[in-house]
């Protein structure tokens, strides 16, 4: 199946909540806001929805046995999938990731999530995916501090810097939105 990759470039007076917590001096700064979905949102159906991982989440990933696409439902797995940003100088954003258990389910309350650039020194996002007493299905969302993210992408040294997601390993993903800030 075709990935899904949408888009959209917004230029953005209207506030999403994320928008809203953005601190006053940032949000003068970024009037532009672009959101990027990769994997489609089928509820973890219809078959698995490729990743498109950076030369070097692909290099992080490849002794790691067992990789995911979205909607893999094998315990044990290790997911990774990278965004292109257009620009390396954001005030924050926000990542929205749709998560279930894998079925069998293993041990899904030690899983984490990593956000930044493999093999992940500086990192934007660490945190575990599962709380005690969470549902077995749930969106996460994290707000992106603005130094963290600016101190990855712009450490590129490009126009199109890469933002890489790295989630195991007893978790499905079925899709990961992210929206970005920029001047
Ligand atoms: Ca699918
Ligand atoms: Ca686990
Ligand atoms: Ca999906």
């Amino acid at each position: 199946m075709k990935r899904t990759s949408i888009f959209i470039i917004i230029l953005a007076i209207t506030a999403s909540a994320a928008w809203a917590q953005a601190p006053d001096a940032d949000r003068k700064k970024c009037t532009t806001t672009t959101t990027y979905i990769h994997g489609l949102q089928d509820n973890f159906g219809g078959g698995p929805d490729p990743t498109t991982p950076s030369p070097a989440l692909a290099a992080f990933l490849g002794p790691l046995a067992n990789p995911a696409t979205y909607d893999y439902n094998a315990p044990n797995n290790h997911f990774g999938d990278s965004f292109r940003i257009c620009g390396c100088k954001t005030c924050g954003g926000t990542l929205e990731v749709r998560v279930r258990h894998t079925n069998p389910v293993d041990i899904p309350l030690n899983d984490g999530i990593t956000v930044g650039l493999a093999p992940f020194g500086p990192r934007v996002v660490s945190a575990l995916v599962w709380a005690a007493g969470d549902p077995p299905v749930k969106t996460l969302t994290f707000n992106l501090d603005p130094a963290k993210l600016n101190e990855v992408l712009c450490a590129q040294k490009t126009d199109s810097p890469w933002l890489d997601v790295y989630v195991q390993d007893d978790t499905t993903i079925d899709y990961i939105k992210l929206t970005i800030f920029q001047p």
